[in-house]
This record gives C-alpha cells, sequence and structure tokens, in this order.
C-alpha cells in the first residue's frame, strides 16, 4: 500500500514545486491487486469500467507527474543543501564571533583589572607622597632646630674666643670657667614631633652624637686654644694660675717676644715644672748640628730637646733651678738638683751656669759648670778633638764628660762601644751604662741668687 499525502515542511517550498503534488487525486486512492475490479472506487465513481478507467486515467496522470515530483524533491533537497550549507556557514561565523566575543570579554575583564590596579596603585602613590611630604617637614623643622643650637654654639664659641684673646682687661678664667661654660652648650633635644618615623630618630640620634662630636672638638681645640693663646712666662706661673695639668703650654719668656712649646710636669712635687728635655723611649735622634740643639728638636710630649736659646731666655728672666731626673733599666729613680740654672748667650756659646748639687744620684754636671756647648760642628770643648763626635750628642763637654743626657739611646742599660756615648750620668750608673728615662726640668727658686 501507498500512500501519498502533502505533508508541511519546515522549510518553504516553491510554489511552482507544488503543482505536481497538487495533480495527485484529492482522496485516498486505494489498488488491491486480490480483486476483479482492480480496485476500489471509494469516491464519485461506482461502476466497475468506469472505475478502472477513472483508475487508469489518474494513474497515468499520476505516473506522468512523478517525474516531476522527484525533480521537485531534488531541487527542494538541493535548496535544503544549500540552506544547510549556508547554514553551517552561519553556524561556523557565529561559532568564531562567540569565541572572539568570549575573547573580548576576557581582554576587557583583563583591562579592568588592570585599570583597578592602577587606580589602587596610583592612590598608594598619592598616599606615600603624603607621607614624604610630612617626613620632609619634620626633618626641615628638625634642621632648623640643629641649625640653631649650631649658631647659638658659634656664638658662644666666638664670645669665649674674644674673652680668651682679651688679655690686657686681665679678666682672665681657667679651664674650669671655660669647660663650665663649654657644658652649657650641651644640647638640648626634645622630641619635634610626635609622627615622628623611626629612621628619622636614627638620624636625629646620629646628628645628636655629631654634635657632641662637635662639642667635644670645640672643647679640645678651646683648650688648646686656651693654652697657647695664653703664653705664662714658665710652667709655674700656668700652675698658679689653675692649670693642673701636665700637658703642653705655650711660654713666652719675659723681655722677649719669643714663643716656644714646652711640657709642662704639673705632677712632680711641687708642680710648675718646665722640662726643657726628655729622654723615653729613643724615638728621636739627638745626634744634631748646632743650628738644631740652638732651635730644639723632637717631640713635645715624647723626647726632645727645648733648644739652647728657649733655655736661655727662660732661664734668664729669674732665678731657677735644675732638676734631673733618672731612671735605669730596674726601675730605679734618682736625682740631682742644682739651687741655680742658666745659660749665657749665644755670644758665649750657652756658656753653663749651675749652683750648688743637691740629691741622690750624684754630681755629674758640677764638672760641666762654666763649659760652652759643644756640637758636631761646633767644638767649644776642652778636649784637643770634639768630644761630640765621640759622645754622639750635645752637651757643656769638658774633656769630655761625666754626664751625657744627649747620648745614644741604648735599650736595657750596659751597652757596647766603642766610646761612652750613652745617655749616661757617671755618678749614678757609670759612664757605660745607658739609661731608660731621663728629664731636665727647670722651676723657678726665688732663694737663690746668682
Ligand atoms: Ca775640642
Amino acid at each position: 500500500m501507498v500512500i501519498f499525502e502533502s505533508t508541511k515542511t519546515n522549510t518553504p517550498i516553491p510554489q511552482q514545486d507544488l503543482a505536481p503534488i497538487l495533480i495527485a487525486p484529492p482522496h485516498t486512492y486505494v489498488h488491491n491487486p486480490g480483486s476483479d475490479d482492480g480496485g476500489i472506487c471509494s469516491n464519485i465513481y461506482t461502476g466497475p469500467t468506469s472505475c478502472l478507467i477513472v483508475t487508469l486515467l489518474f494513474n497515468v496522470l499520476f505516473l506522468r507527474n512523478v517525474p516531476l515530483f522527484f525533480l521537485s524533491q531534488g531541487r527542494q533537497i538541493e535548496t535544503l543543501q544549500q540552506l544547510v550549507e549556508v547554514d553551517g556557514g552561519v553556524v561556523n561565523e557565529v561559532k568564531l564571533l562567540r569565541k572572539e566575543s568570549r575573547n573580548m570579554n576576557s581582554r576587557v575583564t583583563q583591562l579592568y583589572m588592570q585599570l583597578l590596579h592602577e587606580i589602587i596603585r596610583k592612590r598608594d602613590n598619592a598616599l606615600e607622597g603624603s607621607q614624604l611630604e610630612n617626613r620632609v617637614l619634620n626633618h626641615t623643622s628638625e634642621m632648623q632646630q640643629l641649625t640653631a643650637r649650631y649658631r647659638d654654639l658659634e656664638h658662644k664659641y666666638q664670645h669665649l674666643s674674644s674673652l680668651a684673646s682679651n688679655q690686657s682687661a686681665g679678666d682672665w678664667f681657667s679651664f674650669l670657667n671655660a669647660e663650665k661654660i663649654l657644658n652649657g652648650l650641651k644640647p638640648k633635644t626634645k622630641p619635634f614631633t610626635q609622627n615622628a618615623y623611626s629612621h628619622t630618630f636614627f638620624r636625629r640620634t646620629n646628628m645628636t652624637a655629631a654634635l657632641t662630636s662637635h662639642r667635644r672638638d670645640v672643647l679640645q681645640f678651646t683648650k688648646l686654644y686656651l693654652i697657647f693663646m695664653r703664653p705664662f712666662k714658665d710652667c709655674l706661673q700656668a700652675l698658679e694660675e689653675g692649670h693642673a695639668n701636665s700637658g703642653m703650654y705655650l711660654v713666652k719668656p719675659e723681655n722677649t717676644n719669643k714663643l716656644m712649646q714646652v711640657w709642662c710636669d704639673q705632677r712632680h712635687d711641687p708642680g710648675g715644672w718646665t722640662v726643657v728635655q726628655r729622654r723615653m723611649d729613643g724615638s728621636v735622634n739627638f745626634f744634631r748640628n748646632w743650628e738644631t740643639y740652638k732651635q730644639g728638636f723632637g717631640n713635645i710630649d715624647g723626647e726632645y730637646w727645648l733648644g739652647l736659646e728657649n733655655i736661655y731666655w727662660l732661664t734668664n728672666q729669674g732665678n731657677y733651678k735644675l732638676l734631673v731626673t733618672l731612671e735605669d733599666w730596674s726601675g730605679r729613680k734618682t736625682f740631682a738638683e742644682y739651687a741655680s740654672f742658666r745659660l749665657e748667650p749665644e755670644a758665649d756659646f750657652y756658656r753653663l751656669r749651675v749652683g750648688r748639687y743637691h740629691g741622690n744620684a750624684g754630681d755629674s754636671l758640677t764638672w760641666h759648670n762654666g763649659k760652652q756647648f759643644t756640637t758636631l760642628d761646633r767644638d767649644h770643648d776642652v778636649y784637643t778633638g770634639n768630644c761630640a763626635h765621640y759622645q754622639k750628642g750635645g752637651w757643656w763637654y769638658n774633656a769630655c764628660a761625666h754626664s751625657n743626657l744627649n747620648g745614644v739611646w741604648y735599650r736595657g742599660g750596659h751597652y757596647r762601644s766603642r766610646y761612652q756615648d750613652g745617655v749616661y750620668w757617671a755618678e749614678f750608673r757609670g759612664g757605660s751604662y745607658s739609661l731608660k728615662k731621663v728629664t731636665m726640668m727647670i722651676r723657678p727658686n726665688p732663694n737663690t741668687f746668682h
């Protein structure tokens, strides 16, 4: 049984393609091969012959339309295929568009996140900038305070300097006063802001330390300044004016403009000793010429020779006594004191004048009394040769020496040498024993007249 029905499809069919289908009988034709009539005319046709004719007619008409029908179907299929192809393209395009859309969304999201981060970063930067501004303001304030303090310090220092140089007024003040003033300059630190950052505190601490260091420098410099700007006639005067510390002082003997640096020994009883010669470690060569012995040499805080000219001026401004302290390598200490001590001027080659001996070292200088000074290049001794060549120093050589305190500093005491050229004091340890420490110092002795 074959059934033809016109059916609806989702795809619209062109009108011309519908014509063959509409030619098909508007009823259901049932052909039954087993019956004589060759079929059943179930419609308006009733007679067997007429039914057959009608049936054939319909069959012929129907068969004539079959090719058209299939042609129509083929066209529809092609159309459908085209549509499917078109649809496929569209689908692909849609897929691509969707994919692109997704990519775009992703990109937009990414850009949005970037924008957000940018905004957050800028807000943080603005905050940080504000914090930095605050810090800069704090530091500026701090610097202003420090500058003000520093100016105050400088002002007070200038005041101190002017006082120090104002000697004519006689308004001299001691180290104690100076230190009191300088102690008043101690920086008065106070917190400058409640919002100070930790590193600011560190910086302030550093600055305070720097200021303290500066103050210390000022103090030390002022001490030196006071020492050197106020020359004393000798170390006793310095002691009497309150300078009880041993150290370097500036001395200017009376009746001369000659300034000299000396070491004042304020501790050796009773203090006020002006050191004119010192040996202690062999750090200075004492085998020098006349000019050097005249001017002086060495280190004021170590081994040195004050200089014949300086000693001349010092010992001729009053009555001075000489103290010679001696120490051997076993630590034994002795002394030799001379009630008076002075030198004649250079014209007399600094002839030695010493008074009465007193001490426990033995007298090794009186034999040199009244002798001129001799160096390797100026022979004023009474020996046929030059004693300085043999004794390797400068001294008031006779022919030649009971004492040779400017000789060669040998370590250990007893020394081996062709000549007696060590630092010796014959009455103490003999001429072949070089002493470890030797000092010659002078002090006014008002009870002695020369
Ligand atoms: Ca000679």
